[in-house]
């Protein structure tokens, strides 16, 4: 048993406020004592139920809320689940996330989404599901089916929070990821940065990650994709370094744990990503979309990975 991590905001801010170069160094040796420096970890995302969300989290294009101009559409066909983790294996991920812009499942949506885990199961593939809040009981039921992963973001620092989503709290958060942890699934739980919070905020989200017992075993640092329509379309850009120095952050505070180089890829430069990776990222959601947002393509991937010599974990014959 190890002892749980008692962060607190003054020592995470000097490790994230140190001189770049320090703390890419620290950053990286760190990496080095707990992981593999040359492979990542790839997930490949599938929305089964897009858009018309109750919630009104103002980075969404999926929320009911705000026009983006998306189409909302019925839970997916099982047959199309299929299709997309054979595809997905096929490229290279050897794990598979689906998403659904829910507030909370019903129990009648949770057997749907019981169905395609076991789709994925056959295909060889890890899973991942993202549906919202979630029950002790459903939680449970997702355990006997196998399920390895659950999503749910703590999205920012419990200061910010209201500023973000006022239709559920940070406690409801914390709940369901009790809830999945109890119930003995693996947790995904991070948070998306340029939302317009402050330094103190975004190593805040991290306390509170560093600070579960156990830390989630993995943690997505997404880039807010500003879609157009949602209120946070025009915040000012964060500065990348601000981007790399939370990775960083990230990493040291929790060693062990895969942390994600998650949505908004494609707004960055190659290097840039580079540097995440050097920063101790060691996980990126692999393919052309992500659920709503476009994601680099398979073939700029492929050879971003060939130029840094950096392999995905696990994938056969790749
Ligand atoms: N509805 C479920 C929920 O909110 O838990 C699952 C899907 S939701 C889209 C999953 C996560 O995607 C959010 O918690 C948020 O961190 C991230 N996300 C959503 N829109 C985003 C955007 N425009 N840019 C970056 N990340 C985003
Ligand atoms: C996470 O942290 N990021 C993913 C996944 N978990 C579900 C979602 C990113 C969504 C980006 C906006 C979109 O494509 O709709
Ligand atoms: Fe709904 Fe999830 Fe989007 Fe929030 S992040 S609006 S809960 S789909």
């Amino acid at each position: 048993m190890t002892a749980k991590n008692t962060w607190d905001l003054k020592s995470a801010l000097e490790i994230y406020s140190r001189p770049f170069n320090d703390l890419m160094f620290e950053a990286q040796s760190v990496h080095r004592i707990h992981h593999n420096a040359n492979t990542i970890q790839a997930s490949t995302l599938l929305s089964i139920k897009t858009g018309a969300c109750p919630e009104d989290c103002a980075y969404c294009p999926q929320s009911a809320r705000y026009d983006t101009g998306l189409e909302r559409e019925k839970l997916l066909p099982i047959e199309e689940v299929r299709e997309a983790a054979k595809a997905a294996k096929e490229l290279g991920a050897t794990r598979f996330c689906m998403g659904a812009a829910w507030r909370n499942p019903t129990d009648k949506n949770l057997e749907s989404v019981i169905e395609m885990i076991k789709v994925v199961q056959e295909e060889k593939l890890e899973t991942c599901v993202t549906l919202g809040m979630l029950s002790d009981a459903q939680s449970k039921r997702l355990a006997s089916v196998g399920l390895d992963y659950y999503n749910h973001n703590l999205d920012t620092s419990p200061e910010f929070y209201g500023e973000i989503i006022t239709t559920r709290d940070y406690q409801d958060r914390i709940d369901t990821l009790d809830h999945v942890r109890q119930a003995g699934i693996n947790v995904c739980s991070g948070g998306i940065l340029g939302l317009g919070e402050s330094r103190e905020q975004r190593v805040g989200l991290l306390m509170q990650l560093a600070n579960m017992d156990p830390v989630p075993e993995s943690v997505p640092i997404n880039l807010l994709v500003q879609v157009e329509g949602t209120p946070l379309f025009g915040t000012d850009e964060l500065d990348p370094f601000e981007f790399v120095r939370t990775i960083a952050t990230a990493r040291i505070m929790m060693p062990g744990t895969y942390v994600r180089l998650s949505a908004g890829r494609e707004d960055m430069d190659e290097s840039l990503q580079a540097l995440c990776f050097l920063a101790g990222a060691n996980s990126i959601f692999y393919g052309e979309k992500l659920l709503t947002t476009s994601n680099p393509s398979y073939q700029q991937d492929m050879r971003l990975l060939e130029r840094l010599g950096i392999s995905i974990e696990g994938a056969g014959g790749h």
